[in-house]
């Protein structure tokens, strides 16, 4: 039987969620849908046969058609979830963040290391992207020699009202910080943040483009250009620099015209476009992983890691000093 999986949260990376499942994913079905929104989860499971519609996680866990959870709420909502679906054994696709600070991600953390077995996989998901795939495996190959630096470029064609400075770290950088700890398989132990002068096409009181800056446990150098009112597109690139070369991802465009006298194609728009196949993947592997009965993927260690790292670089941010990141220890779960 196909795994029936209740999608907590119906908003834009839920409702996408839903229709991936429902259309392009083999192997699941949405069983329920929760959204605080009765009417919204109501309109939501109207669309898919055999769907139920609920306001509460905990009553949707609660179905028997239900074998797995998909979080895709606000991040403060994850923490209550999740600790309701590891007291039901059920596994959980939980967007990111984990948590929105480091020490609720923690007590996560501490949550399922006390269940003795993973049951969350966390949604960074560039992890799945093809490009990211392929930089990995050449550098886990030794293929440019050791890294040295990783130089990052983190695009947004504008933000949305209320968006703020602490954001482009917690949303945004927080997608490199992943990338930097699973690329280079070190943890990041200290965090800066440069502000040139701003853009006119920022909102009033957003510094807005940022340079941020890691170092990690092995010694490697890594910056991130975060830029979220670029106005033209949405553009993630990645440059490794090792002992004996150096590799490019993010630079692929697709289609390419020459015509009237110019070259040139499209950008991506934003992020659903540009990581489609990625999120696509991501989905899939872990329909496949649950049914079979593990949990691979990014895990609850890399979601608490990476909220440690975003706590040091808003404080980055104020303070415009060098920020070390202290982490707890590791769990033996997830050595
Ligand atoms: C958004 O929340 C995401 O997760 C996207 O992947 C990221 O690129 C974007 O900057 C964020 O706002």
């Amino acid at each position: 039987a196909p795994l029936g999986v209740a999608v907590i949260g119906t908003g834009r990376m839920g409702s996408d969620h839903v229709r991936r499942i429902d259309e392009v994913i083999s192997g699941a079905r949405v069983a329920a849908v929760v959204d605080i929104d009765g009417d919204r989860a109501k309109a939501a499971a109207d669309r898919i046969e055999g769907c139920t519609a609920h306001t509460d996680p905990a009553a949707a866990m609660a179905s028997a058609e239900v074998d797995a959870v998909l979080i895709a709420s606000p991040g403060p909502a994850h923490e209550a979830a999740l600790l309701e679906a590891f007291a039901r054994g059920l596994p959980v696709l939980c967007e990111k963040p984990l948590a929105p600070d480091a020490e609720s991600a923690l007590r996560v953390v501490e949550a399922e290391a006390r269940l003795g077995r993973r049951l969350v996989q966390v949604g960074f998901m560039r992890r799945y992207d093809a490009e990211y795939r392929q930089l990995k495996e050449l550098l886990d190959g030794g293929g440019i020699g050791r890294t040295l630096m990783l130089h990052c470029t983190h695009r947004n064609v504008a933000t949305p009202p209320g968006y703020t400075g602490p954001m482009m770290i917690n949303d945004s950088v927080v997608h490199e910080i992943d990338v930097t700890r699973w690329l280079l398989g070190q943890e990041i132990t200290a965090v800066q943040v440069l502000r040139p002068a701003p853009t006119a096409s920022a909102p009033a009181g957003l510094s807005d483009p940022q340079l941020v800056l890691f170092e990690t446990a092995g010694g490697a150098v890594v910056d991130v250009e975060i830029f979220v009112n670029c106005g033209f597109g949405y553009q993630v690139r990645c440059e490794a620099v090792g002992e004996r070369g150096t590799a490019r991802i993010g630079e692929a465009h697709g289609l390419s015209v020459d015509a009237a006298g110019r070259w040139g194609g499209a950008i991506a728009q934003d992020f659903t476009e540009r990581f489609r196949a990625a999120y696509d993947r991501e989905v899939q592997d872990w329909v496949d992983a649950t049914r079979r009965g593990y949990t691979r993927g990014p895990s609850a260690w890399d979601g608490y890691a990476a909220a440690a790292v975003c706590e040091a670089g808003v404080r980055a941010q104020d303070t415009g000093g060098r920020t070390p990141v202290l982490l707890a220890e590791r769990p033996g779960l997830y050595r």
